[in-house]
């Protein structure tokens, strides 16, 4: 899968995309990453890409030229997979390990990063964008930082990335419920010791033991997600009585 990410500050993703899970997926030839300098589709003499607002009011607006200019080049590319634009922005739709598993199936995808007080609404207009994505109800600076979190939860995804594939799906939300506690050596620690369950061997047991943590720590701590949860029906009705308090049944 490849992604290319345009942005005013490229520098900014050479460690993440060189180290750890995301690197190694790119040594292995997994993932192809290109980062794009907004500046060079900038027609001005000083690289600019930002203007004031019409209509005036604090901050800087992104150009829509050099935007344009990017994903234009990008669309045009020879030989390359037609891509699918993605704007990461805070009125986008909202980031999940859905749309993250939608995304992997993309042989190809341009993350634009903006940056200032927003981006020029001509860019939207013209539909220069496929797909508007915001990762969480929280301001960020510019869209760095998303553009991160998408190549990271989507790279997971993709597969030989993630070394073992019941990895990926053991983890939390693949069916939609928070993950169980996990625990490791030492056996004792500061007088705090690790369920006996865990070192029986009774890997039935492991496995209900595991089953049971999920349910209840999605329950108290995100009792949202239960709705949407690949739920038996025996855990449905268990779930429906806890909620209830009723203690008779
Ligand atoms: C913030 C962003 C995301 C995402 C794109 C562009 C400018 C700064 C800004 C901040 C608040 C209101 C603009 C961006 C994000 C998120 C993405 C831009 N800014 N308006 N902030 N928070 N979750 N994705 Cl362009």
């Amino acid at each position: 899968m490849r992604f290319d990410v345009v942005t005013i500050f490229p520098g900014y993703f050479a460690s993440p995309l060189s180290e750890a899970l995301v690197g190694k997926a790119v040594d292995a030839g997994l993932l192809e990453i290109h980062v794009v300098d907004l500046r060079e589709f900038s027609d001005d003499p000083h690289r600019k890409v930002d203007d004031e607002a019409y209509g005036g009011g604090p901050g800087m607006v992104l150009a829509a030229p050099p935007v344009f200019g990017a994903v234009e080049a990008l669309r045009g590319e020879a030989g390359a997979p037609a891509p699918h634009v993605v704007l990461l922005s805070p009125e986008g739709q909202r980031f999940d390990a859905e749309a993250a598993r939608a995304l992997s199936r993309r042989a190809r995808v341009v993350l634009v990063c903006g940056r200032y007080e927003g981006i020029d609404e001509r860019t939207r207009d013209a539909g220069l964008f496929d797909e508007e994505i915001s990762i969480g109800d929280v301001v960020l600076p510019g869209g760095e930082a998303a553009a991160l979190v998408v190549i990271e939860a989507v790279s997971r995804f993709v597969s030989g990335v993630v070394g073992d594939p019941e990895s990926v799906r053991a983890d939390s939300f693949e069916d939609g419920l928070l993950d169980h506690p996990h625990y490791t050596r030492p056996r004792e620690f500061r007088g705090l010791s690790v369920p006996d369950v865990l070192l029986s061997g009774h890997h039935d047991r492991i496995r209900k033991w595991r089953r049971e943590r999920k349910l209840a720590r999605t329950a108290l701590r995100r009792p949202d997600l239960l709705a949407k949860a690949d739920l038996t029906d025996k855990e449905r009705a268990l779930l429906e009585r806890l909620a209830r308090c009723d203690e008779s049944s």
